[in-house]
């Protein structure tokens, strides 16, 4: 009897349709051509790869929501602060569409016991790789890794870019769809994540309502700060410790590659100084691929249409090597 092989399926999803600015589409193409494929081989995973995922016949601009029908009175005001809100979100049905269609694809590739990596792409992808998994593992934990939390809500929000926003919908921090044709309607697929089964790492530019947000839900973050103080070995431990303290629960890692600092990962929409170093990315997904619990990588943000070629050829190979640590590269 032959021990099933080991195999990774790469989901390419060039979608950039989470936030407003050019190129993070380019994402994906930029790492599968630096050679991941090949390198994730020479780990010896067998590879899948079944192209680009295309979201061209998912219409960009599709009508507006009608508006709601007439007799529902009562709750005029509530419902006036609701259509405000959601006035504020870029392109919230596209998303959704596209994120449920991610969710779909990374549900399969989990189910027929792969392990989906997803190449951003924006974050709002998370939505769906998120929601995949845990239609997968209904008892996976996620371990987000960014310079920023990704958690307003619609009302929270000022920049109305869903890439900042994926996590309220999977806590299930926004309000229900008050009928049908509203927008919110079009997010009930989203699977629910408990809030005790999220820790972040490397977080440096919080708003305020999200700091708000994190206060009442109780969700575990470690910051930079943290990181500075504890050092990175004994963070990861930590955050470990909160989602997965029987280390029996499914991992599901999300790496967008702006946690690390912009002189590691310069070719990235939304850069923040201070962040992670070189290593200290590598090691958080050396550790997590060492409790041999990891199910599905998210690797969101890399934007080739952003600084100078040397910087994107730093960046998308530093993607690439974040990557393989996860599945066991570095690993003696
Ligand atoms: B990313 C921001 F306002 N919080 O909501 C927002 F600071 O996926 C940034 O982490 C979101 O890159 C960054 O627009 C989203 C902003
Ligand atoms: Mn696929
Ligand atoms: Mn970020
Ligand atoms: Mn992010």
């Amino acid at each position: 009897f032959l021990p099933s092989p080991k195999t990774v399926a790469i989901l390419g999803c060039p979608f950039s349709g989470g936030q407003s600015k050019f190129g993070v589409d380019k994402g994906p193409i930029h790492l599968v051509e630096a050679g991941l494929i090949d390198q994730i081989e020479g780990l010896g995973w067998r590879v899948v790869f079944d192209g680009h995922h295309q979201f061209e016949d998912i219409p960009a601009h599709p009508l507006a929501p009608s508006p709601p029908p007439n007799g529902i009175s009562s709750n005029d005001s509530a419902v006036t602060t609701l259509d405000a809100s959601l006035a504020k979100l870029k392109n919230p049905l596209f998303v959704a569409r596209v994120c449920e269609s991610v969710a779909d694809a990374v549900q399969a590739h989990a189910e027929s016991g792969q392990l989906p990596v997803t190449l951003g792409g924006d974050h709002s992808l998370a939505m769906g790789t998120i929601s995949g998994t845990l239609r997968a593992y209904d008892q996976a934990c996620v371990i987000w890794i960014d310079a920023h939390a990704d958690i307003n809500t619609i009302e929270s929000t000022d920049s109305g870019n869903i890439h900042g926003m994926p996590l309220s919908f999977l806590l299930g921090l926004n309000p229900p769809a008050p009928n049908p044709d509203s927008i919110l309607a079009k997010y009930e697929w989203v699977s629910r994540l408990p809030s005790e089964r999220l820790v972040y790492i490397g977080l440096r530019d919080i708003e305020k309502g999200e700091k708000d947000i994190l206060k009442k839900h109780n969700i575990k973050a470690f910051s930079m700060h943290e990181v500075d103080r504890y050092g990175i070995g004994k963070v990861v431990e930590m955050a470990l410790d909160h989602v997965n303290p029987q280390r029996d629960r499914p991992i599901h890692l999300s790496f967008d590659v702006d946690a690390l600092d912009p002189s590691v990962a310069p070719s990235t929409g939304t850069p923040v100084r201070g962040g992670l170093t070189f290593r200290e990315g590598h090691y958080i997904c050396e550790a997590i691929h060492e409790t041999g619990l990891l199910v599905a990588l998210d690797l969101m943000e890399v934007n080739p249409a952003l600084a100078d070629a040397e910087s994107v050829r730093q960046t998308v190979t530093v993607g690439c090597s974040l990557v393989r640590s996860a599945l066991g590269e570095t690993l003696l």
